[in-house]
């Protein structure tokens, strides 16, 4: 068994003993208690799942298993320039531990080994339209591979319920591993008249992915490796990591609960903003005729946005109440990578006018920029500027986390998740019965 497979069982099978007989103990203990407004208003906060991997902070952000994004910067192994390995991540997200590079070496080794992908794939995606929306292109090249499901065979064959774990890590690596060649083969596909690149065995997961999408840049590399850390979880409630633990609840495989996952990342109001913002950069640019527009130019822009009627992408956040971790690392790879830009430029800009428009409007939650806010100026730094393509490098990054939190959660048998749901008329009446 490989090594990191072996480290995972052994803590899998202990959790999972202590929480079975805590929760047989202590199971009428009350956690928490639901309003109204949680009710009616999209379950913000109630706690009603499990997840390892990591833990959302209104205030500070994220944490994967414990550690903040400054911490994983220096704690995981890293790429030459310094930024961390996302192979390092999943390792550090699925045991607990911080691995040594030789392990994240072994890993990178064992996801080349594990990244063929079969023919019948990439026939499937060109038989797509090049129009059809890179995240579409995803998903189906993703349920393309669904056939291969070692978890769907061994059920089939009738596998007992304490190897679950194993079939869904065996998918979920091989999964892993084959989702940087798809992922750049709608790339070139969708914009390079498919001219592809064979994968290159001698790089890291993210040098390769970059590799495969036409760069061999060290600075975008060192972008990929942050990139492909800071997105990977975002702890279990948020839209495409709880469509992944919700649908692989029903024990469907890896393969179907990642796409239907990636449906929920390809909406506007989650994953779909990182292609928003940009192109709301790029209007503002394009209306006011001017690469440098001035706050108040940029002031302007955004009252007009919101008196149409719409949201400004790249700000606010169902959970986080501060400037999103996840922006700031990627304003801190733009202060050290990236001298003169105008569009970076631009998104400090929009950071510093945005906030206190948003909170005089007494509604807004949250003002601050979150992670969507920064990424699209960074990738057409480096040449990537077609940004219908930029939330499916997002969800390359996001398989990290909910694939990781899967297996965790057949590991420690997870059931069926199934929420009870009520009318307006139960609502009116509780209400009613209350004010008696
Ligand atoms: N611009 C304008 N209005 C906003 C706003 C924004 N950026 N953020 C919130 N609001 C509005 C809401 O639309 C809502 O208005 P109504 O009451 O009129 O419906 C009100 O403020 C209260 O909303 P909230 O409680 O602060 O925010 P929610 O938890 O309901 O929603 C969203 C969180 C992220 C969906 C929201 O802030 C938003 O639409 N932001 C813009 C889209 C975006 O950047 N999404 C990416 C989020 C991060 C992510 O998932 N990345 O993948």
């Amino acid at each position: 068994m490989e090594a990191l497979k072996q480290k995972f069982a052994e803590k899998a099978l202990s959790l999972y003993q202590e929480l079975r007989s805590t929760t047989k103990a202590n199971g009428s203990l009350k956690v928490d208690e639901v309003t109204l407004s949680q009710v009616v208003g999209g379950a913000r906060g109630i706690k009603m799942m499990l997840w390892e991997t990591s833990q959302l902070d209104p205030n500070k952000g994220i944490r994967f298993r414990g550690y903040s994004i400054p911490e994983i910067k220096e704690a995981l192994p890293s790429g030459p320039q310094g930024e961390p390995k996302p192979e390092g991540l999943f390792w550090l997200m699925l045991t607990g531990e911080i691995p040594t590079a030789e392990e994240v070496d072994a890993l990178t080794a064992e996801w080349h080994r594990r990244a063929d992908v079969p023919e019948a794939v990439f026939t499937t995606l060109d038989s797509l339209p090049t129009d059809a929306h890179p995240m579409t292109q995803l998903t189906i090249g993703v349920m393309a591979m669904q056939s291969d499901s070692i978890f769907s065979r061994r059920y089939a064959e009738g596998m007992p319920k304490t190897e679950y774990w194993d079939a869904v890590y065996e998918d979920s690596m091989n999964l892993i591993a084959r989702l940087p060649r798809v992922a750049a083969y709608i790339y070139r596909r969708t914009f390079k008249g498919g001219d592809h690149i064979a994968p290159d065995t001698s790089l890291d997961y993210s040098a390769n992915y970059a590799h495969m999408l036409g760069s061999d840049d060290e600075d975008f590399r060192s972008l990929m490796r942050l990139y492909l850390t800071i997105h990977a979880d975002h702890e279990g409630g948020n839209a495409s990591a709880h469509t992944v633990h919700l649908v692989g609840s029903t024990l469907s495989d890896p393969y179907l609960a990642f796409s239907a996952g990636m449906n929920a990342l390809a909406g506007p109001l989650h994953g779909l903003a990182n292609q928003e913002v940009i192109k709301w950069i790029f209007e503002m640019i394009d209306n006011l005729g001017t690469k440098t527009p001035t706050k108040e130019q940029i002031a302007d822009y955004v009252q007009q946005t919101l008196d149409e009627g719409k949201v400004i992408p790249g700000y606010g956040h169902a959970v986080l109440r501060e400037p999103d971790p996840r922006f700031t690392a990627q304003r801190r790879f733009a202060e050290q990578y990236i001298h003169d830009s105008d569009l970076i430029s631009t998104v400090w800009k929009i950071f510093d006018v945005v906030p206190p428009i948003l909170q005089s409007l007494g509604k807004v939650k949250n003002p601050w920029p979150n992670v969507d806010a920064h990424s699209g100026a960074l990738l057409v730094h480096y040449g990537f500027s077609e940004f219908s393509y930029y939330t499916v490098l997002f969800g390359v990054s996001r398989a990290l986390g909910v694939l990781a939190a899967g297996i965790w959660s057949r590991a420690l048998g997870m059931p069926l998740e199934r929420p009870k749901s009520v009318t307006s008329e139960w609502v009116m009446n509780q209400v009613k019965n209350n004010s008696k």
